[in-house]
């Protein structure tokens, strides 16, 4: 039996439900718009952490989009607004804002790049990935990058990140930096976050090829479904979506080396709010011709009227900017007073 997804969804999947967590930050790149992969591997766990945390930044990390090169960046960076909004970010309870509207952020980032040492940024794995082949031609900032994710983090005080697969390394190097700092400008000065780690559609893979990821980048539009999406798009993709030539198995151990099978049935249990195990409990030896009509009806029912709403709030740019303008307020004069305190530590001169 399929659990309905009234009774579980939303719902922190993986948070510690008896526990208060302290203050949360995260990010999303206006690098494109949002897809599937962002919302359930972050967003909708972002929407629900809203239930269980004193205090939310949600940030829309334009500074990061720039270490690419972007053409539409103004009109990503709204619509990706209206994308979270869309999908229950609520900017009452949550700080919602664009990181390039408090330099704190870069301000803090520079200070940080003078602490943290060439070895651990060269560790960075998904440098590698991103600059590909030609490293001569990546700009600085997609190297230094990951310092200012550190800066975005520790100017408000974060306890908690919660992060994906590919952002559990530069978790690490905030904590490496927060604690350098401390150590040689005084112990109180950045708290040194936790990760918050969620398993239920950690990767989402491309519909084209399951073994990369679903991305805002990939050219083609084919291998991920946009929140932008109306239902005949999604349709058309996930029946065009790659499988192989076997039925679906009854147990986990039958996705091994099915990449793209293991990716349809991750969506699919994600979206419902249930494990794996027992999505195939219900649908072990259904074709895939079959399983993509299951799963067209389940992201008509939670994707679709989230895409609705989006389109809804993109026609109301007014609202969208004094939303943004009020998160900029809040969080800048929560990150002034840190700010003080990181310049009086380091030693500059304060001029009035
Ligand atoms: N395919 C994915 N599956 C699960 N989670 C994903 N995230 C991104 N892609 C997937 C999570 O979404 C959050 C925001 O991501 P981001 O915008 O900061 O950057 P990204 O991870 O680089 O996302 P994209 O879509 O791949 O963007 P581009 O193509 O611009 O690089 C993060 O928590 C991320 O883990």
């Amino acid at each position: 039996m399929m659990t309905n997804i009234s009774d579980t969804y939303p719902r922190p999947v993986d948070t510690p439900s008896d526990e208060r967590l302290g203050c949360i930050f995260s990010g999303i790149q206006p690098s494109g718009g949002l897809h599937l992969g962002n919302y359930l591997g972050a967003v909708r766990h972002w929407v629900s952490l809203q239930d269980c945390a004193r205090r939310i930044f949600y940030c829309l990390v334009d500074c990061h989009a720039i270490t690419v090169s972007q053409e539409r960046l103004r009109e990503q960076t709204l619509s990706m607004a209206a994308a979270l909004l869309a999908c229950g970010i609520d900017a009452e309870r949550s700080v919602l804002f664009v990181q390039s509207s408090n330099p704190h952020h870069t301000e803090l980032g520079w200070m940080l790049s003078c602490v943290a040492r060439m070895g651990w940024l060269s560790r960075m794995t998904q440098f590698k990935e991103k600059a590909g082949k030609d490293r001569e031609q990546a700009s600085v900032g997609l190297y230094a990058y990951p310092v200012l994710m550190a800066a975005d983090i520790l100017l408000y005080g974060a306890t908690h990140v919660p992060v994906g697969d590919d952002q559990k390394q530069h978790l690490e190097l905030t904590r490496d930096i927060a604690q350098r700092f401390n150590k040689s400008y005084g112990e109180d000065i950045f708290s040194v976050p936790e990760p918050l780690i969620f398993s239920s559609g950690a990767r989402v893979m491309s519909l084209r090829d399951g073994s990369v990821k679903m991305s805002k980048s990939e050219s083609s539009p084919m291998g991920r479904i946009d929140l932008t999406d109306g239902l005949d798009a999604i349709a058309s993709k996930i029946r065009k979506a790659k499988t192989d030539s076997a039925v679906l198995p009854s147990k986990e151990a039958g996705l091994e080396g099915r990449a793209e099978a293991k990716n349809l049935v991750g969506i699919y249990a994600a979206l419902r709010g249930v494990g794996i195990a027992e999505v195939l409990e219900s649908v072990g030896g259904m074709s895939f011709a079959k399983f993509k009509d299951v799963l067209i009806g389940v992201l008509e029912e939670v994707m679709v009227p989230k895409g609705e709403e989006m389109r809804r709030l993109c026609g109301d740019k007014n609202y969208l900017i004094e939303v943004l303008r009020k998160g900029r307020e809040r969080a800048r004069a929560l990150s002034e007073e840190r700010m003080k305190k990181v310049r009086e530590a380091m030693g500059f001169l304060e001029v009035g």
